[in-house]
C-alpha cells in the first residue's frame, strides 16, 4: 500500500460528514485529527508526532474548536505505535536532544476535550495517544497493546503511567511486561474503553460524541476536563479544594446566567463562553 502523499497529519474544522443525497454536513464546533500513513498502519514517526502536537497547539487556541477527535486513516489501525525504523537508528542522546517528549507533552497538555476513535491496531505509541485523549471510542475490530517490552524497550510517552491509572496495576503491568495485545471487548472490561461501537461506526460515534460536547458551554466543559483530568494527579482533598474553586469561577460566568435562566424559561440555552 501507499500513503496518499499529502501531509502525514490533516486536520478538518470544522469536520464534516456524508449525509443523505450526497452532500456533507460539517459539525460545528468539531475538529478531526487524522492520522494518515495507512503504508505502515500509521505508525507515529517524528513528522507524524509533530504534525499531531501542532494540531493540538493551533486548536487549543482556536475559539471556532470546542472538541477534538483523533483517528487514523484506513480500517487497519489507529496508529500502530512509534515509528520502528526510526526508532532503530536513535541514540538515548539523540532521543533526549530531539524534542520529541516536547510533543508528547503538547498532546496531554490540550485543553479542549479529545476523543480517539480506535479502528484495527492501538500498539505502542498508538495507545499511549488515544489514552492520551480524555474518551476513547473502540470499534470492535480494535486491538490494544504495548509490545515495546519485545523491542527491549518500555511504554516510555506515558504508558506505564496511563494505563496502570486506567486499568490498575495487576493488569497493567501484566500487559506491559508480556506485550499481550487485547481485542475491545477486554479493554472495555478493564476500563480502558468509553465505549465499544460495531467498526464502522467508530468515526460516527466519536464525533456524535464530540458534537454533543460541543454544544455544551466552553468554560463549564474545560473546567469540568481540567478538573477530572487533575484526579489522576493529585491527592482527593486537594482535587476537591480545587473542583470548588472552579465551581466558584463558573458561577460568575454569563453561561451559568444564561444555563439557569433557559432551563427556568423553558426554552434552549445560548452559550457565548464567557
Ligand atoms: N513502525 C514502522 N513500521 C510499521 C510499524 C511501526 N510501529 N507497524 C507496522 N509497520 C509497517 C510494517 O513494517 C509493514 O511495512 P511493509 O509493508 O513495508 O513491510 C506495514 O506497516 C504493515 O505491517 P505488517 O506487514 O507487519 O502487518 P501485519 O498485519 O502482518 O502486522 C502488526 C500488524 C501486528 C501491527 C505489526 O505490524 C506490528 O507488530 N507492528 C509493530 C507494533 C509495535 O511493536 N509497536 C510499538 C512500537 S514501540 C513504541 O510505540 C514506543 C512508544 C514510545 C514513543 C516515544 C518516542 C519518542
Amino acid at each position: 500500500m501507499t500513503d496518499p502523499g499529502g501531509p502525514p497529519v490533516r486536520v478538518d474544522l470544522p469536520a464534516t460528514r456524508p449525509v443523505a443525497g450526497g452532500a456533507v454536513a460539517a459539525l460545528d464546533g468539531v475538529a478531526l485529527v487524522t492520522i494518515d500513513r495507512p503504508s505502515t498502519l500509521n505508525a507515529l514517526s517524528s513528522d507524524v508526532l509533530r504534525g499531531i502536537a501542532d494540531a493540538c497547539r493551533r486548536l487549543d487556541a482556536d475559539d471556532a474548536c470546542r472538541a477534538i477527535v483523533f483517528t487514523g486513516a484506513g480500517t487497519r489501525a489507529f496508529a500502530a505505535g512509534a515509528d520502528i525504523a526510526e526508532m532503530a537508528a536513535e541514540t538515548a542522546a539523540g532521543l533526549a536532544a530531539s524534542g520529541r517528549f516536547d510533543d508528547w507533552d503538547a498532546i496531554r497538555r490540550i485543553r479542549k476535550p479529545t476523543i480517539a476513535a480506535v479502528r484495527g491496531y492501538a500498539l505502542g505509541g498508538g495507545l499511549e495517544l488515544a489514552m492520551s485523549c480524555d474518551m476513547l471510542i473502540l470499534g470492535e475490530d480494535a486491538k490494544l497493546g504495548q509490545p515495546e517490552i519485545k523491542l527491549g524497550i518500555l511504554p516510555g510517552a506515558g504508558g506505564t503511567q496511563q494505563l496502570t491509572r486506567a486499568a490498575g496495576r495487576a493488569r497493567a503491568i501484566e500487559l506491559i511486561l508480556t506485550g499481550r495485545v487485547i481485542d475491545a471487548a477486554e479493554a472495555d472490561r478493564i476500563g480502558i474503553a468509553t465505549r465499544v461501537v460495531p467498526a464502522a461506526e467508530v468515526l460516527d460515534a466519536a464525533l456524535d460524541l464530540a458534537a454533543t460536547i460541543a454544544s455544551m458551554p466552553p468554560l463549564a466543559v474545560r473546567t469540568a476536563k481540567e478538573s477530572v483530568r487533575l484526579a489522576e494527579e493529585v491527592p482527593l482533598s486537594v482535587g476537591i479544594r480545587h473542583e470548588r474553586q472552579l465551581f466558584y469561577m463558573l458561577f460568575g460566568t454569563d453561561d451559568k446566567a444564561e444555563g439557569m435562566r433557559a432551563f427556568l424559561e423553558k426554552r434552549e440555552p445560548t452559550w457565548r463562553g464567557r
